[in-house]
């Protein structure tokens, strides 16, 4: 076992049961002209997390351990999309629309894509989701379970939605969960503050934080 000096206490764990999983650093969140753009956001927040999401995964592919990629995106069709998804957020583009970066957060366009900085390596599992939390609608309980995983350590955009969401869903299922604090963006300050506030609140209700270094450190040591 390992330890991190975490918040709010010690995370401990075990490295052959941990793995990392990265949500949603896809161009249509993090590049102009994409979904979050279009929703009237600015991106460059995001953007700025790449170099240090960058640095987690190298951690642990160092360390040999798990690195689970999710995307936010729907089928060609649509049909995974439920009409009260479709008819949120800005009537200037929707999901399905064509963007400057292809159809918008739909599966194979170039926007659905992770930004090529943090491409998935070979043999990575990568998720792709109709949902905001990554267990609705995916495979990833089962992938999990098969690797005898316990323990998660969450990165990526954006913190308020579909990170808190799937660490709420891996919290329910019964995993250790830990976000990486600098590894994860909103593009609203405060609710990124707000979540980490509630994630380590009343005892780690939901999980706990820790930096990239400190995670970084724990899991190459010996
Ligand atoms: C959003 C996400 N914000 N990946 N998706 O719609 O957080």
């Amino acid at each position: 076992m390992k330890t991190i000096a975490a918040q709010p206490f010690d995370f401990s764990f075990d490295p052959a049961r941990t793995a990392l999983i990265v949500i949603d650093m896809q161009r249509d969140f993090i590049e102009p002209g994409g979904f979050g753009a279009a929703l009237g956001n600015d991106v460059t927040l995001l953007k700025k997390i790449v170099p240090t999401v960058g640095r987690l995964i190298g951690a642990f592919r160092r360390a040999g351990l798990p690195v689970i990629h999710t995307r936010e995106c729907h089928k060609p069709d649509l049909s995974d999309l439920p009409r009260a998804k479709h008819a949120r957020g800005k009537p200037s583009l929707r999901i399905g629309d064509a963007g400057p970066m292809g159809r918008i957060l739909i599966a194979g366009e170039p926007g659905a894509d992770i930004v090529p900085e943090l491409a998935a390596a070979a043999g990575e599992v990568v998720i792709d989701k109709p949902g905001k939390g990554a267990f609705h609608a995916t495979p990833l309980a089962d992938i999990l379970a098969a690797k005898k995983i316990t323990h998660l350590v969450f990165a990526g955009v954006t913190t308020e939605v579909c990170v808190q969401t799937t660490m709420r869903e891996a919290n329910d299922r019964g995993f250790d969960c830990l976000l990486a604090e600098d590894a994860t963006e909103s593009y609203f300050p405060e609710f990124k503050k707000a979540t980490i506030d509630m994630i380590r609140a009343q005892g780690a209700i939901v999980g706990w934080t820790a930096t990239v270094d400190q995670i970084s450190s724990a899991i190459i040591s010996p």
